[in-house]
């Protein structure tokens, strides 16, 4: 039952009581993001506590979280440099009014963020979530050309199996099928291939095949005009559409193309951002810098929501110069929550631990073994390809005839009930566990993986 303050007596459950104390109705009040909820509240795994690379769920278990949560937690779990950080803050500046005001920490990790970026990419707009710095990084965009007197250039591009966030723009440069269908036609948008080949299955890391692909962006070229394209936005390594790490040389040859034809290159570096690739980022692994780069998830390690769109010179410039009154918002966009103090107060707590701890350097040194462990799988029934870049992978794994998600939901459920959180897309399953997992514990996984996979049907 409910208080009279709407609060659910949560804390009174006993540690072992799956349900954590919820009736049926109350799981039902809540309506879940990318959630089977009618399997789900049929059988709740609820989580109670985080900390290191554990999930403790509501009966009483630790599971291994090989997500890092969604890919956000990657410093670990309940880190208390960043809750002492948020509860300090909260006490002194619960909130600032971010249009035409600011508060000294958004400064700050504005300035963090432009040090740590790339070199050109300086200016830092703040938002809440990734799919709000896709969609402020598309508008930003077309917003430039506009001021640069070429408003005709206003087409995007993504490439297929993209993700890009779940709002308007981002959906529909994204190119993963499910994700769009029930939604129709939101903003036209072309799309490159993806960069999943048959050639490179079973690749270790950056596979050597296929930067031909990134040709298509000049074919694009030439049946629309560089005059009408705005931008391209990608991943430079995608993630939600199943770890496909990007063929050698790809990422320059379609920087060369942006540059041939005064397209803006957009990096979504959500996930990648802050050392998931056994780099600080996709940008400097790859040595590509795109005009514009968007960070989320690690930023804060998770903890308090936040995004944010990393601009270049030029476009910065291109903005302050457009020749209005000063007191005029040069860039009419923003949010109330943009740079919100408690997110900046985790993300300068968070960006400390990664600086601090190495986190890329972590990542890197335990990446060549997580690979090693993982292509051990190989060979084992359904799995037809595997593939890693730094602390990130995925198996594929060969449909069920006629109900292709079916294997990678049934692997991970029979995962959580061996401890084990893993992420399943439609037909491949994801891992992308914290820097600070130890040896022992990407055993586990792959221990347990090698038992469940061949187990299902
Ligand atoms: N861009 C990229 C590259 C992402 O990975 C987003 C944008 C959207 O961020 P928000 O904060 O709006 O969710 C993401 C998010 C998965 C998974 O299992 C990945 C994400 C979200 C949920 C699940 O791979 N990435």
């Amino acid at each position: 039952m409910a208080t009279p303050s709407g609060q659910l007596p949560l804390t009174d459950h006993p540690a072992d009581d799956p349900w954590a104390g919820l009736s049926r109705e109350q799981l039902d009040a809540f309506w879940m993001p990318f959630s089977g909820n009618r399997q789900f509240k049929e059988d709740p795994r609820l989580i109670v506590g985080a900390r290191g690379c554990y999930l403790h769920s509501a009966d009483g278990r630790q599971i291994l979280d090989t997500l890092s949560g969604l890919w956000c937690s990657s410093f670990g779990h309940g880190r208390e440099e960043i809750s002492d950080a948020v509860s300090r803050t909260i006490r002194e500046l619960d909130y600032a009014p971010p249009f035409q005001c600011g508060h000294p920490m958004a400064f700050a990790l504005a300035n963090r963020l432009r040090e740590l970026t790339p070199a050109g990419l300086d200016h830092v707009f703040f938002t809440n979530s990734g799919s709000e710095a896709a969609d402020t990084s598309l508008k930003m965009a077309r917003a430039y050309w506009r001021l640069k007197g070429r408003a005709e250039k206003t087409r995007l591009i993504g490439r297929a199996r993209g993700y890009h966030g779940v709002n308007v723009g981002g959906t529909s440069l994204g190119g993963i099928g499910p994700n769009r269908r029930q939604f129709g036609s939101l903003v036209e948008a072309d799309h490159l291939s993806a960069t999943l080949l048959p050639e490179n299955r079973f690749s270790r890391g950056v596979p050597e095949y296929g930067a031909h692909l990134a040709e298509q962006l000049e074919e694009l070229v030439a049946l629309h005009d560089a005059s009408t394209i705005a931008a391209l936005i990608v991943e430079p390594m995608s993630g939600s559409g199943g770890v496909i790490v990007p063929p050698r040389g790809y990422l320059q040859r379609l920087r060369e193309i942006c540059d041939r034809h005064d397209i803006l290159l957009i990096f979504d570096e959500v996930l990648t951002g802050f050392g998931r690739t056994g780099s600080p980022f996709g940008a400097t692994l790859f040595d590509v810098r795109p005009d514009i780069m968007n960070l989320a998830k690690n930023l804060t390690n998770g903890a308090v929501p936040m995004g944010a769109v990393v601009a270049s010179a030029d476009i910065y410039r291109t903005f302050m110069n457009h020749g209005g009154p000063g007191y005029v918002p040069e860039f009419p966009h923003g949010y109330t929550y943009s740079a919100h103090p408690l997110a900046c107060a985790a993300g300068l707590a968070a960006m400390d631990i990664f600086e601090k701890d190495r986190m890329a350097e972590r990542a890197a040194a335990m990446a060549p073994y997580f690979e090693q462990q993982l292509h051990g799988l190989r060979g084992l029934r359904h799995i037809t390809d595997i593939r890693n870049l730094g602390m990130a992978a995925a198996i594929q794994l060969e449909p069920h005839p006629g109900e292709a998600p079916r294997r990678p939901w049934e692997i991970a459920r029979r995962c959580w009930d061996r401890g084990l959180y893993v992420r399943f897309a439609a037909d491949n399953l994801q891992l992308g566990p914290p820097f600070t997992i130890e040896r022992e514990e990407v055993d586990h996984i792959c221990n347990v993986l090698a038992d469940v996979i061949p187990s299902v049907d």
